[in-house]
């Protein structure tokens, strides 16, 4: 097979994926035995999370907001791609409680005036949250519609003032083993890095999310503070961040090091350009897979096309995958 690389990961294709259905009714089972037994009885990954309030004001964005229904939250929460925890769906709701979120410190560095240290508490300060309805589409072919809670990662980027040589982006996540058991099971490489071109980390869409739901965000979906990239597959929006690089030279991503004929620096959602083993036209919206329900066709750029499409003008979407 001509993907396997060195890691020994390879992305399975979407369909031998573990169907959603099956943790929909493992949530229901969930659900029963806490109405029967009380919450203590439960395992620690299955107690319901109590989490703080974060609420956010209605962005006035233009692509801020969709009339598409929500995700349910306990969906959004139990159907999880975040490696650290391991690659099954279901790992992260099972196992990120062990993630601790304070202290949390951001590190701003490279081409910046002002690099430092940034404490969660003061970044949440930082510019008033807004509340965003984003669809985020994963590169497997499902999609969720959330209501994230944060604020334009411009933002802060206006704060640390970048140098001329600042042209990429790159985020840095958290690769504690102690606290992540993904990590020994060498899917990918560590830390998970990801990256954005700078006028893509300028754009207003590109979210700094500490929330979702009017909540903080829970630990599966990247608290404490994690990026959201609507126009993108769901990879480019890295989870549990703790170092933002400014940069000259295109930074290398984690999906690229492992796979670099199948996953791009861009990896702007694009239902015509297909993933090597699987085409990228159609989606499954999370929440909507019964049996008989129909897949959806793919947006180009996930639908913000009128938002973002600027930024690639003549741009060969196909070479830049
Ligand atoms: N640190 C980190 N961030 C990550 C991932 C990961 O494995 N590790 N998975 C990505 C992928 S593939 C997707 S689809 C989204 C999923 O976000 P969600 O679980 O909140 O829906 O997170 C992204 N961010
Ligand atoms: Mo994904």
């Amino acid at each position: 097979m001509h993907f396997l690389q060195d890691r020994g990961f390879i992305h399975p294709v979407p369909s031998e994926i573990t169907p959603r259905t099956a943790y929909l009714s493992r949530r229901q089972l969930m659900q029963a035995a806490l109405a029967a037994a009380g919450s203590a009885a439960l395992p620690a990954w299955a107690q319901p999370q109590a989490l703080a309030a974060l609420p956010g004001a209605r962005s006035s964005l233009a692509g801020a907001l969709t009339m598409d229904k929500l995700t349910p939250l306990a969906d959004a929460t139990s159907y999880n791609n975040f490696y650290e925890f391991g690659t099954d769906k279901a790992d992260p709701a099972a196992k990120a409680h062990t993630l601790k979120t304070r202290p949390w410190t951001v590190q701003i560095e490279g081409e910046v005036r002002k690099p430092g240290t940034w404490d969660i508490d003061a970044l949440l300060k930082l510019a008033p949250m807004e509340e965003r309805v984003y669809r985020l589409r994963c590169v497997e072919g499902w999609s969720m519609v959330i209501p994230w809670v944060g604020y334009s990662l411009a933002e802060l980027i206006k704060r640390v003032e970048p140098t001329g040589n600042a042209k990429f982006v790159q985020f840095v996540t958290l690769a504690d083993p102690a606290q992540m058991p993904g990590l020994r099971g060498g899917s990918l490489e560590w830390p998970y890095v990801e990256g954005l071109r700078m006028d893509e980390a300028l754009h207003p869409l590109t979210l700094l999310a500490f929330g979702m739901y009017g909540q903080v965000l829970p630990n599966q979906n990247g608290a404490p503070v994690r990026a959201v990239l609507p126009w993108k597959y769901g990879f480019k929006s890295g989870k549990s961040i703790v170092r933002i690089r400014f940069v000259e030279k295109q930074p290398k991503t984690s999906w690229e090091t492992a796979i670099a004929s199948e996953y791009g620096f861009y990896s702007n959602v694009n239902p015509k350009v297909d993933h090597p083993r699987w085409s990228q036209a159609t989606e499954r919206r999370i929440g909507e897979d019964g049996l008989f329900a129909r897949k959806r066709p793919t947006l180009m750029f996930n639908g913000y096309e009128p938002q973002v499409g600027q930024l690639y003008a003549g741009m060969d979407l196909k070479r830049f995958y």
